[in-house]
């Protein structure tokens, strides 16, 4: 007989762990690739990472730095490939961080950019809806300040938020915002969970050597060494909205445990020159005459320029909770430091 009293369907066991989230990373080998894939794996993700190439220059150093992320080779420009990684990872959350992200490399290559900052987004979004995934997995574009542009700067002391006018200056922005744009219309037309990241420029320790802050942090450990005696740059006048990067993973991820897509500026709310970060870079190897050590260069300037950034977080600290640790001077500092330790002797 059977007991009566038996429940028809067993009760889910409440002490029972939570199936681990898995993540879809494009872009790992990058800057961003790195805080997030150490980010999601503190969380108790699983995390996998594209990389692409037949021999990829990083991929040994991501390997002994990151040993628990599952790597897949595919390449935003060939949707089989992605396809495939989407079938492979089972992802609960995409983050497509891969793109031709340099603005000066963009107009020396501008077709190719289009090809992968742009249509690589359409490319991966397809592939997330071709294997099954378009309700299942979250997914997170990430957008630019780029995409501003500068020109339309109409909110002096605010900055550009959500609502600001669109104005992209380079090939890199305006493959960008065909990105922002193919993405949230697949939001639209799709309902998919798809939500843009319009970020402003994130630095930090992983930053790559052709970025204007960690070119300066190198050049400033290497002078402050001896390995050097100076450095060559474009314009200095413009201005940033510089943050760190560790802090903006952290926005990147909460955009995707909210109820609903949404689109979100993740900024400082401060803007700085060149010159000014040159010169908290130098002194802190105790130079106080830092125009003795940098010397112009046309090779470094742009056919168009993007002369001041400036963007307003007010949506994502009140929406997302977000909030930063590292503030201007302590990104200056955290990245000097860091590579007068990784250029000295016997390190
Ligand atoms: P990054 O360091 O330049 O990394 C770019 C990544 O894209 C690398 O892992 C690169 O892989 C990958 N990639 C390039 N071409 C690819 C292709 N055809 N297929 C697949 N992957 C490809 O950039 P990041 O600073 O981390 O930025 C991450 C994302 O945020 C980028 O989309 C960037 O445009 C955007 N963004 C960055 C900032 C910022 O200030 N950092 C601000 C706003 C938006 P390889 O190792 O193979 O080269
Ligand atoms: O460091 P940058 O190359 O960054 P840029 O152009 O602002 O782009 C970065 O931030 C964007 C967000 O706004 C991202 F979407 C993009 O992917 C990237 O991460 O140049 C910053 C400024 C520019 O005005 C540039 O003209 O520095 C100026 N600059 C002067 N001398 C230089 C140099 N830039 C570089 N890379 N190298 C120079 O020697």
């Amino acid at each position: 007989m059977p007991d009566s009293t038996a429940p028809d369907t067993i009760a889910p066991d409440a002490t029972a762990p939570a199936p681990q989230k898995r993540a879809l990373i494009t872009g790992i080998t990058g800057q961003d690739g790195g805080h997030l894939a150490e980010f999601l794996n503190s969380k108790g993700y699983e995390v996998y990472g594209l990389i692409r190439g037949q021999r990829n220059a990083r991929k040994e150093a991501f390997e002994a730095e990151f040993p628990y992320v599952h790597l897949i080779e595919a390449d935003l420009t060939d949707q089989t490939s992605l396809i495939q990684a989407v079938l492979t990872s089972q992802p609960d959350e995409v983050y497509n961080l891969g793109a031709i992200s340099h603005v000066g490399y963009s107009f020396r290559n501008p077709q190719l950019t289009a090809d992968i900052t742009g249509k690589g987004v359409l490319n991966l979004l397809e592939a997330v809806r071709i294997a099954g995934f378009a309700e299942k997995a979250r997914f997170y574009q990430a957008s630019t300040s780029e995409m501003f542009g500068g020109l339309d700067y109409n909110r002096p002391g605010a900055g550009y938020n959500e609502e600001s006018l669109f104005h992209p200056r380079s090939p890199y922005g305006v493959a960008k915002l065909y990105a922002h744009w193919i993405a949230r219309n697949y939001r639209e037309s799709y309902g998919m969970f798809v939500s843009t990241g319009i970020l402003f420029n994130h630095e930090g320790e992983r930053r790559g050597l052709e970025f204007v802050t960690r070119k300066i942090s190198n050049a400033v450990a290497a002078i402050h060494l001896g390995l050097q005696d100076h450095i060559e740059l474009g314009d200095l006048y413009p201005k940033r909205d510089w943050g760190y990067a560790g802090d903006y993973v952290k926005g990147m991820w909460l955009m995707l445990q909210q109820d609903e897509p949404d689109d979100f500026v993740l900024a400082t709310g401060e803007t700085h020159s060149i010159e000014e970060f040159l010169q908290l870079a130098f002194a802190e190897i105790g130079i106080d005459n830092w125009k003795n050590y940098v010397r112009q260069n046309p090779e470094f300037m742009r056919p168009a320029e993007v002369d001041i950034l400036l963007g307003d977080p007010s949506k994502a600290e009140r929406v997302l909770g977000w909030t930063r640790d590292v503030d201007f001077p302590g990104l200056v500092k955290l990245m000097v430091q860091h590579d007068i330790k990784l250029l000295s002797p016997g390190k």
